[in-house]
């Protein structure tokens, strides 16, 4: 069986932060828990790197778009790599096949009739990249972040929309299961099928960074159908080689923030029935990690005081495992979550330094200390211990369930209950009071060896969660670390298998302590960040420069100004006019070496009087750190009068 996975390609907006990882981990754990189940699995992520605010963003940087891009989008498979996120497949919208087939989608759709020409006046929000009418601007703001709009009008190719919305309807109808959680249905059908639907603008010719059409060379695509696209685009769809597309579309899931669903449940269908393929299984809506009550975004992060928010520190201090935990154990799926550190420090104390970490060190060290570490046998099962047994053995069923709703806290809900019954199992049968009686060294043997193959299951089950600890769990229990989902039966390790002490998997945190300290490193950071910013020289655009006047001038005259050791009086001549001008140069130039030289004036400063002595303009000179002065001048000569550009 196939199972295709997607998460939602990114902005390359940099700052990435916990709640961008939040997608992403659920998608991993899915893709692992699939391919553990031995499905054929192919998972995608990537960057959505076109349009408006990028092409903005480079301008202001002076970069091309593409070198503004890339060094965000290696940061991003950074924080990837960080995680162990196990991708088949990291699109870029930039990527040469992407393009290609984005431009045959549209060709394909243009010959059908399903994109038509006309012309487009609405709202448009740059950071959301979403076009909205004047009927759902809220306060005259974008809807969906409360920013600026701004009116824009332009010869459009249209999409078809409205022809599908019927279709979509009865999608929804007929297949409870494509959009989920439920709620998100009606959001759909009520706030924007209902009020009907309207035809998209799919085409722009102000924005220059995307897909060029190939019908109209004027116009580029619209980032959301380049976005969309590369759920199929990256399975080679209308490519010379569509193998994967044969094999893998159509997506079993679509993941994504909830905020994204209506172009995910609305305009990917539509353009899929009007492409002729399959649709999704499904789209599910997942909440967000809020913070402070809001949702933890880049803008956002910058307010952030005490917590850290930062996926590369997170791991640095509390490794991969810890933070993968938090976010699939935490936030209850479908619904947000509050993200604090607090919370973070408490769950990962709890569940993994405590519970999981404290029965596989008790565990093993005990076989260590009363079996020289070598797995006694089972003896015969009494009561408490059946009831173990079963629990270990019914685990799975529970956790298969959870994620066959996707519900990774409801899994691992399953797997830590199994982890608390073993860890009171431990406190029951009391190991260390049968080590003190020879006559029970049987019955010592057999609680060990349940508690090591309880450990081992945990190890295992918790294989699509957790990327580090499992493997060293199994190594010390001698077991293959590729085990899988049939190793899940009770009674699998054998007698006489060496098991090593395993040291603490994760260390127990002083939770005020650390908090204490992450407060004031968040806060330096802050600190660096906000110095690194005001050392930045400001940034102008080329119309703020445009706005200064300098032309080329030669001094005629030049004297001190009385009273004064540091300025000089020049009279300078500008193409026909003369001028008068200050400046503080006296001590580096002598009134005789001023005299005939070729100088480069500011020329529309308002005139202002220094030392009573009326100046018209400002005499450019170039100065260094150690404090030398130089008059700039024309490097070839050049007739006075001639501006500079
Ligand atoms: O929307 N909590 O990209 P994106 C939970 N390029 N999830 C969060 C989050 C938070 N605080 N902040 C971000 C885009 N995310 C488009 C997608 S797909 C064809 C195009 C999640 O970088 C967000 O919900 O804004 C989304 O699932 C993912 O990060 C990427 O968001």
């Amino acid at each position: 069986m196939k199972y295709y996975i997607t998460t939602p390609i990114y902005y390359p907006s940099g700052n990435w932060h916990i709640g961008h990882c939040y997608t992403t981990v659920i998608c991993d754990a899915l893709a692992r828990f699939h391919r553990m189940q031995g499905e054929d699995v192919y998972f995608l992520t990537g960057t959505d790197e076109h349009g408006q605010k990028v092409e903005k963003e480079a301008a202001k940087k002076n970069v091309t778009p593409k070198g503004f891009v890339d060094p965000l989008v290696a940061e991003l498979k950074d924080v990837w790599r960080l995680l162990d996120i196990s991708y088949d497949r990291f699109i870029r919208t930039t990527d040469e096949d992407h393009v290609k087939c984005v431009q045959r989608i549209y060709q394909k759709l243009y010959d059908s009739g399903d994109i038509y020409k006309s012309e487009y006046a609405g709202y448009y929000c740059t950071p959301c990249e979403s076009m909205w009418t004047v009927a759902q601007l809220k306060d005259g703001k974008c809807p969906d972040c409360g920013r600026e709009v701004t009116l824009q009008k332009e010869e459009s190719y249209f999409f078809r929309l409205s022809k599908y919305a019927p279709r979509i309807l009865k999608l929804y109808g007929d297949n409870p299961e494509f959009l989920q959680p439920k709620s998100r249905v009606n959001e759909m059908v009520n706030n924007f099928i209902k009020p009907g639907l309207q035809d998209l603008c799919v085409s722009r010719t102000t924005v220059k960074w995307g897909v060029q059409l190939p019908f109209d060379k004027k116009h580029y695509a619209y980032v959301w159908i380049d976005a969309l696209s590369n759920y199929i685009s990256a399975l080679g769809y209308l490519s010379e080689d569509d193998t994967l597309f044969r094999k893998y579309w159509a997506a079993d899931l679509h993941l994504v923030g909830k905020e994204i669903v209506r172009f995910h449940a609305i305009i990917w269908p539509a353009i899929l029935m009007a492409l002729g393929l399959p649709l999704p299984r499904q789209v599910y809506g997942h909440g967000w990690l809020l913070i402070g009550g809001d949702k933890l975004s880049k803008s956002k992060q910058d307010a952030v005081k005490k917590d850290l928010t930062d996926p590369y520190e997170l791991v640095k201090r509390y490794g991969a495992d810890a933070v993968r935990y938090f976010l699939l154990r935490e936030i209850p799926f479908g619904s947000d979550g509050e993200y604090t550190n607090e919370r973070f420090l408490m769950r990962v104390n709890a569940d993994l330094a405590n519970d999981f970490g404290n029965l596989v060190s008790r565990t093993t060290a005990m076989i260590s200390q009363y079996f020289g570490g070598v797995l006694p046998e089972q003896d015969a099962d009494e009561g408490v211990d059946k009831e173990l047994i079963s629990l270990a053995d019914g685990t799975f069923a529970k956790v298969k369930d959870a994620m066959a709703r996707l519900n990774a806290p409801d899994a691992l809900g399953a797997v830590f209950a199994l982890v608390a019954r073993a860890n009171k199992y431990i406190d029951e049968t009391a190991p260390w009071s049968l080590a003190k009686d020879e006559s029970k060294r049987r019955r010592l043997g057999g609680v060990l060896y349940r508690l090591a193959e309880c450990v081992r299951m945990t190890a295992v089950l918790l294989k699509p969660f957790l990327t580090r600890a499992p493997e060293i769990v199994l190594k010390g229990l001698s077991c293959d670390e590729s085990a899988g989902f049939d190793t899940l039966t009770f009674g699998r390790l054998k007698a006489g298998t060496g098991i090593e002490k395993i040291a603490p998997l994760f260390p127990r945190i002083d939770v005020k302590k650390e908090l204490a300290e992450v407060e004031k490193l968040v806060n330096a950071k802050k600190e660096a960040k906000k110095e690194e910013e005001t050392n930045m020289p400001t940034e102008i655009t080329i119309d703020d420069f445009a706005k200064v006047e300098i032309k080329v001038g030669e001094v005629i005259a030049c004297e001190r100004v009385e009273k004064s050791d540091k300025l000089l009086h020049e009279t300078v001549k500008i193409g026909d006019e003369v001028r008068s001008v200050v400046s503080g140069i006296a001590k580096y130039y002598t009134p005789e070496e001023m005299v005939g030289k070729k100088v480069l004036v500011v020329t529309n400063l308002k005139p202002v009087k220094l030392r009573g002595v009326l100046s018209e303009g400002m005499i450019l000179c170039a100065e260094d750190k150690d404090g030398n002065l130089a008059l700039v001048s024309p490097e070839k000569p050049i007739a006075s009068g001639g501006s500079v550009r």
